[in-house]
């Protein structure tokens, strides 16, 4: 599989506009800026191909990439503040909805920031995959920003919180230095050439 092979195919803002698709999809899943975009762009090898922005709540659609044969999806980021009540409704019946058709979700990697702990709304996201059976793994952003000591103590007190949801893969993952990116693609690969 050849991760240099993407593009951009597809934005759908609601749930009327989807098409059918038996493609493999990865779907990219957390809070407004934990790095969702960036960390796509990363996987691809590429600038800007999902678009990044230091202003959460950039990604307001769900938007599709093409990538060698699978699709990434890049989910709107959940948990900012300053988005209305009734964003927030259209945005889990966009998700809820999107996350419930008849589609090969073969993975969802989750993203968390590896300075904070997990948000209800992250917890409510996992809660969901494991209800839905849609298998997932944890991802954890930005650890370019944290010293080593330090960092090391953060993967092991987050790793404690994910215990009770069972056995769940958690990688660290930077989009400044690369760091995580060869592991997330061999995930990737074994779980979408298969079948
Ligand atoms: N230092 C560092 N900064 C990062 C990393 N990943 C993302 N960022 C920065 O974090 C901010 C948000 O990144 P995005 O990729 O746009 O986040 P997002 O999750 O797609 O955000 P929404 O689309 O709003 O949900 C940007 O300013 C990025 O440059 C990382 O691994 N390390
Ligand atoms: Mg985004």
């Amino acid at each position: 599989m050849n991760f240099n092979k993407a593009e951009f195919f597809t934005s759908y803002g609601r749930l009327d506009q989807f098409e059918e698709s038996s493609i493999p999809e990865v779907v990219f899943s957390g809070r407004s800026n934990v790095g969702k975009s960036s960390f796509i762009n990363k996987l691809v090898n590429r600038k800007s191909l999902a678009r990044t922005s230091g202003t959460p709540g950039k990604t307001a659609t769900i938007n599709f990439f093409y990538v060698d044969g699978i699709y990434f999806v890049d989910l709107p980021g959940y948990g900012y503040a300053k988005v209305s009540k009734q964003e927030k409704k259209k945005w889990s019946a966009l998700i809820g909805g999107y996350l419930d058709m008849d589609r090969d979700i073969r993975l969802v990697i989750q993203l968390i920031d590896i300075r904070h702990n997990p948000t209800q709304n992250d917890l409510d996201m996992i809660n969901f995959y494991i209800d839905f059976e849609i298998p997932f793994i944890i991802a954890l952003t930005k650890v370019d920003k944290l010293k080593k000591t330090k960092r090391e103590l953060r993967i092991k007190t987050l790793k404690e919180q994910f215990v009770e949801y069972g056995n769940i893969e958690v990688v660290p993952f930077s989009s400044e230095t690369g760091e995580g990116v060869d592991q997330i693609h061999s995930i990737i690969k074994s779980i979408c050439l298969s079948e």
